[in-house]
């Protein structure tokens, strides 16, 4: 499936908690978000789904897909148009064939040999990062960098977005590394103006 990877907006259950999750990404879209992940480490299923059917609602019409991240039953269950995992979130292969051709699938690349491992063939994209330290993830891998990020990117055989600690000032030396885009969490989700947050991220 193709996906614009523009900007892509992970969502945090505290950091969104300051406008309300549907009102944070609904505001995001509107300042120029083109993806949106549902995250959520601790939410049960049940909610992550109730959570899932409410921002798809909200996404109506928008043209901004909706991925999840890790679950692939909540991906199932609510409808989501994607889901996005980790390396050691479960087979790719067998998320595509439960998932089906048509949605979109995503994964974490934080190495190289990470990279070299893969097989693209049932994925759309990567994420790669962390791009710097950030305390949004508490147990991320070593940061990258940007030229850890253009050397990764180099090597992606799939569009990719980058992720970690990115801001808006970024945004230009994240698409100049050959990534899509930025994938942002606090730089977006935690703001005063969620709108302006994201629109911010097209001003350079
Ligand atoms: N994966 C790598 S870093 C990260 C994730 C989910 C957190 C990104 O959050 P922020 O606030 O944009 O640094
Ligand atoms: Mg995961």
């Amino acid at each position: 499936m193709r996906i614009d990877l523009s900007l892509y907006l992970v969502t945090d259950p505290t950091l969104c908690a300051r406008h309300g999750l549907v009102e944070t990404v609904v505001a995001a879209v509107r300042g120029g978000v083109t993806v949106v992940q549902l995250r959520d480490k601790h939410a049960s299923d049940a909610e992550l789904t109730d959570q899932a059917r409410r921002l798809k609602a909200a996404l109506a019409g928008s043209g901004v897909p909706l991925i999840i991240n890790d679950r692939l039953d909540v991906a199932l269950a609510s409808g989501a148009d994607g889901l996005h995992i980790g390396q050691d979130d479960g087979d790719v292969a067998r998320a595509r064939a439960a998932l089906g051709p048509a949605a979109i699938l995503g994964l974490s690349v934080q190495r190289h040999d990470q990279l070299a491992a893969l097989d693209p063939q049932p994925l759309d994209y990567l994420g790669l990062g962390p791009v710097f330290a950030t305390a949004t993830k508490h147990d991320h891998a070593a940061p990258l960098g940007f030229d850890g990020l253009a050397a990764l990117v180099a090597k992606s055989p799939l569009p990719a977005v980058a992720i970690g600690g990115l801001k808006a000032e970024h945004a230009a030396r994240v698409r100049a590394a050959g990534a899509q885009g930025p994938a942002v969490i606090s730089a977006i989700c935690g703001q005063a103006d969620p709108e302006a947050a994201a629109r911010a991220f097209f001003t350079d």
